[in-house]
């Protein structure tokens, strides 16, 4: 009797999911006006006893009224949510001219789920759902249209995000980059639960990681998944077609892998990049391909997130 409720609860958000849009959530903070509208600012709250903090960007045209949509990005290890922004541009107008940016800082330069890190798996996703709360009553914030990416433990964490149905549950779709995924990997990928079905999530990740290794094995942090398993993992949980598309473009150096699920188109995607490393994807040189001795590549992250994310709202629970 509770599994028959389960599901039919899973089948009536896949087939709400066009239609019904999320009115749920705190919109306290729509009607407040603010200063330093366009230019980043820093924000600290008490979570789990720390004292923790995150950047916020608005839009410079920040009206009090509109409800935004948000984007919370998950810096790499060693870093803090500036440099995140640094690598990946995602504060200009031609990525998030009408949407928030958000980038929380982790204890000590990382995230949960590493061997190295300094929170607990509980801590981070409670820091994560502390974000929202003060988010929610101080800005004006779409609650259907809440989003995450992150690069590298960053990417492993928005896995985790996504995995935790009460935490992961806030958001409309995901978009880790490089993710070196250490929970929920191959000995406990069952234990992912998220939220409903579909879970949009988008990976990009390059071929010459030498990192967190495409083909998975022993990382910094712990034992990494191979992608394509971490990928079919995605794809099992949002009961996509078993057969995806593939699309091999510029002279076969980079791969778009997307998925169809209960008869939607993109579900899961995945950019594999042949030659890049260890870094964000993008066509301008940034901080993290220097630090990585890369190039840039023949795509940019941030833009076809935007294009992805837009494509999904948070349906009513
Ligand atoms: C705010 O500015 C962005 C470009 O920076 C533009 O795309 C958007 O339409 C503007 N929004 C409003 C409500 O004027
Ligand atoms: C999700 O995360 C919250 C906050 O850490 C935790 O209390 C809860 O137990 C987690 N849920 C699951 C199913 O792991
Ligand atoms: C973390 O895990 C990696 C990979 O298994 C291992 O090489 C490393 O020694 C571990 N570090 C710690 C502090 O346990
Ligand atoms: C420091 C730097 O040049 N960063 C760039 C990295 O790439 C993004 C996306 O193309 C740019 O917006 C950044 O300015």
């Amino acid at each position: 009797m509770k599994v028959t409720s389960i599901s039919l609860l899973g089948l009536f958000a896949t087939y709400a999911s066009a239609s019904s849009h999320y009115t749920g959530g705190d919109t306290s903070g729509c009607g407040k006006s603010h200063w330093f509208n366009g230019i980043p600012q820093i924000r600290t709250l008490t979570s789990s006893g720390v004292d923790r903090s995150y950047g916020i960007h608005l839009p410079s045209n920040y009206s009090e009224n509109n409800q935004y949509p948000t984007i919370l990005g998950f810096h790499g290890s060693s870093s803090i949510g500036f440099f995140f922004e640094a690598d990946t541009g995602l504060d200009d107008s031609e990525y998030t001219g009408d949407k928030i940016m958000v980038y929380p800082n982790g204890l000590g330069g990382a995230w949960a789920g590493a061997n190295y890190s300094a929170a607990s798996v509980q801590e981070d996703l409670q820091f994560v759902w502390d974000v929202l709360v003060d988010l929610r009553k101080n800005w004006c914030i779409d609650s259907a249209r809440i989003y995450a990416t992150g690069l590298s433990i960053g990417g492993g964490f928005v896995d985790t995000i996504a995995c935790n149905a009460t935490v992961g549950g806030e958001f409309a779709a995901f978009a880790p980059a490089s993710g070196s995924f250490y929970t929920n990997n191959d000995d406990n990928h069952e234990n992912c639960e998220p939220a409903r079905v579909p879970m949009p999530i988008l990976e990009f990740h390059g071929g010459a990681d030498t990192d967190v290794k495409y083909d998975g094995g022993e990382g910094e942090g712990g034992i990494e998944p191979a992608i394509p398993d971490w990928l079919s993992w995605w794809a099992q949980r949002n009961e996509c077609d078993e057969q995806y598309e593939q699309v091999d473009l510029f002279n076969d150096d980079v791969h778009h892998l997307s998925w169809t699920c209960n008869g939607q188109t993109g579900v899961v995607q995945h950019y594999k990049t042949d030659d890049q490393k260890h870094d964000w994807a993008s066509t301008g040189i940034n901080f993290s391909q220097l630090a990585a001795g890369d190039l840039p590549t023949h795509i940019s992250a941030s833009a076809l997130i935007q294009s992805f994310f837009m494509k999904f709202t948070r349906p009513e629970a």
